[in-house]
């Protein structure tokens, strides 16, 4: 590695790690005082728009306001089946490092670092409210410790994302409180080597479902009416096809191994969505079609003309994300269940951001989705979709798994199709009526 390269390297990490990992750790409790308990009816007089001039008065004017700060997002271990008890639904995840050389295009293998040798890991979904308690094993075979940090919850980096070494594992618990997509990735052994492990693999997604449910979404056309043109508004049903896409990078060096000048460069080898390289592409990735396992080809993504596609996107790495919609316009992009756009061409979604979009697509076509920054598209950012009047089963795994909510995701066939080894892809196909590769842990 480029020298200089190396020493900001060391001056970082050390930094970084000093400010995580030296400060000493007490777990506060947030206290409740003589707080009292907002009705929802109250709440939704104070809007987005309304609270920063929200004063004293304001707050006496609509029968008074004190949030009833009853306690954080982190749940101690030994509190979890309280929780459960009082009504929360449990999700006990497990997630294991695994150390493996996956494909890249060309027929080459790459090093890379996985959760559960599958990359993104297995996507987690649950309803805002849901405990998640999950456990990181990290296998003696490791050469490494690994750890986990989970952006869906408010907690403590110390000690919850601290190193597990090899042979050991790590649990910890909180509440999904927040809805939307987020991100969750390894942070190396006390952040050093974070990058290395988050860029060769190691991330995956949490959806947090709204508790209410997904907003209807409104379409907005025209038509034409007494020699006019008029507004032509539809309001649709939240449930929708689903989709999720994990855009990340590749740094290589010409031997497979990770490339951390590359990285601080960013001057990117691949650009991957899902885990691969062009993976929804079968024209440019036509190396992939002749592989002997299902799990290698690549196959465009299929959707329904005419009907609800939610996309659940996240940048897992180390550029900006312009998503894009080769000929389509996004119809809404929403942030935390508000919505932050309606009608728009592209969205940047900057580094570890989520962003939900919702398309209804009018005419069958090809569709491409990209990042619409050059060098992304060339080095991988983009996924072929194929939209039909009459889809055939959807050749993807990209699909999130139903929620226990009703009228929220509508359940499409799917097909192994993941950067993952072979036994994982083995496991993945067995499991039978579930989403592949993912999971909700009941
Ligand atoms: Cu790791």
């Amino acid at each position: 590695m480029n020298k200089r390269y190396s020493i900001l390297s060391i001056v970082a990490v050390v930094a970084v790690a000093g400010i995580l990992f030296g400060s000493t750790y007490s777990n506060t409790q947030v206290g409740s005082g003589n707080a009292q308990s907002v009705s929802p009816a109250t709440i939704d007089k104070v809007t987005p728009q309304t609270i920063d001039s929200v004063t004293a008065k304001d707050v006496q004017s609509v029968g008074g306001i004190a949030f009833n700060m009853v306690g954080a997002d982190a749940i101690p271990l030994d509190q979890v089946a309280a929780e459960q008890a009082a009504g929360r639904t449990v999700h006990q995840i497990t997630l294991t490092a695994e150390s493996v050389k996956l494909p890249i295009p060309g027929g080459q293998m790459y090093d890379a670092m996985t959760f559960d040798g599958q990359v993104p890991g297995p996507t987690i979904r649950v309803t805002q409210g849901d405990v998640i308690e999950v456990t990181l094993n990290v296998p003696s075979t490791e050469l490494t410790g690994h750890s986990l940090d989970m952006h869906a919850g408010r907690i403590s980096a110390v000690p919850n994302f601290g190193p597990v070494m090899p042979g050991k594992s790590n649990t910890y618990a909180f509440i999904a409180n927040t809805p939307g997509a987020f991100k969750y990735h390894c942070e190396g052994v006390g952040v050093i080597g974070m990058d290395q492990h988050v860029l060769s693999g190691m991330y995956g997604m949490v959806i947090v479902d709204p508790l209410n449910g997904y907003h209807k979404l409104l379409i907005t056309r025209t038509a034409t009416q007494n020699g006019q043109v008029v507004l032509n508004q539809t309001l649709i049903d939240p449930a929708a096809y689903e989709f999720t896409l994990q855009f990340n990078q590749l740094y290589l060096n010409s031997d497979g191994s990770y490339d951390q000048t590359a990285m601080f460069l960013h001057n990117t080898t691949w650009t991957v969505i899902n885990g691969k390289p062009f993976g929804y592409d079968p024209v440019v990735t036509k190396v992939w079609n002749n592989a002997p396992v299902a799990h290698d080809k690549s196959a465009p993504l299929i959707l329904p003309v005419g009907q609800h596609i939610r996309y659940f996107v996240l940048n897992q790495g180390n550029m900006p994300v312009f998503f894009h919609i080769v000929g389509g316009q996004m119809d809404r992009v929403t942030q935390g269940n508000m919505v932050q756009a309606m009608g728009t061409q592209t969205w940047n979604i900057g580094g570890s951001q989520d962003a939900i979009v919702d398309v209804v697509y009018d005419e069958p076509g090809a569709y491409v989705i990209v990042n619409h920054d050059y060098a992304a598209i060339f080095t991988g950012a983009a996924a072929i979709q194929l939209a039909q009047a009459n889809p055939a089963p959807n050749p993807s795994d990209a699909v999130a798994p139903p929620s226990s909510l009703p009228d929220t995701s509508i359940p499409q066939q799917t097909f192994v199709h993941c950067e993952c080894t072979d036994d994982r892809a083995n496991e993945i196909g067995n499991m039978t009526g579930s989403m592949a590769g993912n999971m909700t842990g009941q």
